[in-house]
């Protein structure tokens, strides 16, 4: 019988998954779920034949230049892969996978849940309660807005985006897109979404504006001081793809000066790190801030592992896996 692969696992995945990957394959686990320092990488990507890691792991061109010539697949547990150098590794013949699709209901109902919990002041009034600070109904307290008939701008129409606008729809938001490429009519009739080329254009007439696209070196800052400034007053700023997208200090600065209404974000550009300037904005009830929580359900971090498992074993069986990820697709 064949040697099974060495897989290594950055951190400490559902006990289900866990427990599938050491039947199937010799696999070394991190039970503390304390991140690997760049030099345990390192190590790890000496040794692994497959190496699974997360977004809390980042492998750049000299972690994969010094890796060791067995390893042959990571296989990342997420979507997203912008903590992987994906050109690095083609060139090292090493192959990239992801766990798409699985992810993308779950995502996309934290985007509709901030988008309600900002706009209904949901945190901030939890909290007052939560505190002992309720003295009572009154007919002028704690107003919100009603997102009813309100424009929604989706930055990107994958299927995060899609499902955004599904959802959206139902709330009887008016949805309005921007995507690298136009979305089939098909969807756009279903969804009654407009497109707009001009992500300017779009971004100057929303009332809500929520970020579903990747993080690629095309989208880092999309949403620079320069588009962030074409904002209307109004309006409020949802994130659940990627801090990278959003210039996170121009969006601080907004909020400060109260040139636009509110965010809500799930994810930052240096995290876990967030700055004092957003925790002062979320104790002020201006913001809400998740620490990274879109993907974060019992059934989703299942199907994430099942997905991983999927990739390896088709892997090592000599096939394409479904789920690889080359870098002319990002
Ligand atoms: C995951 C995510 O939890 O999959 C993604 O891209 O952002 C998260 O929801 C994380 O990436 C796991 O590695």
């Amino acid at each position: 019988m064949r040697k099974k692969p060495l897989v290594i696992v950055t951190r400490k995945l559902p006990d289900g998954v866990e427990t599938r990957m050491r039947e199937l394959f010799d696999t070394r686990l991190n039970e503390t779920d304390a991140p690997l320092s760049q030099a345990a990488l390192g190590e790890a990507m000496k040794a692994a034949d497959v190496l699974v890691p997360t977004v809390t792991d980042r492998i750049d061109a000299a972690l994969i230049e010094q890796a060791g010539d067995q390893l042959k697949l990571i296989a990342n547990f997420g979507n997203g892969v912008d903590n992987i150098d994906v050109d690095a590794a083609l060139r090292r013949g090493i192959a990239v996978t992801n766990t798409p699709g699985v992810l993308t209901d779950d995502t996309a109902d934290m985007t509709l849940a901030l988008i309600l919990a900002v706009s209904r002041r949901i945190v901030e009034g939890a909290n007052t309660l939560a505190a002992g600070e309720w003295t009572g109904w009154s007919p002028t307290w704690m107003l919100g807005t009603r997102i009813t008939g309100k424009r929604l701008g989706i930055v990107g129409m994958g299927r995060i985006g899609q499902a955004v606008a599904r959802r959206a729809k139902a709330f009887g938001l008016s949805i309005h897109y921007h995507n690298r490429r136009r979305a089939p009519t098909a969807i756009e009739d279903e969804l009654e979404m407009t497109y707009w080329e001009s992500l300017d254009q779009m971004l100057a007439r929303m009332d809500i504006v929520s970020v579903n696209c990747p993080h690629t070196p095309a989208t880092y800052h999309l949403l620079s001081a320069r588009r962030l400034k074409l904002l209307r007053p109004n309006a409020i700023v949802v994130n659940t793809a990627r801090g990278e997208i959003i210039d996170e200090n121009a969006l601080t600065r907004m909020l400060e000066a109260g040139e636009i209404a509110g965010a809500g974000l799930d994810v930052f550009e240096h995290e876990p790190a967030v700055s004092n300037k957003l925790l002062r904005l979320a104790r002020a009830g201006k913001v809400t801030l998740l620490p990274h929580l879109g993907s974060a359900t019992a059934e989703g971090r299942m199907d994430m592992g099942e997905k991983v498992i999927v990739n390896i074993r088709a892997f090592m069986d000599g096939h394409s896996p479904p789920d690889r990820v080359l870098p002319s697709m990002l």
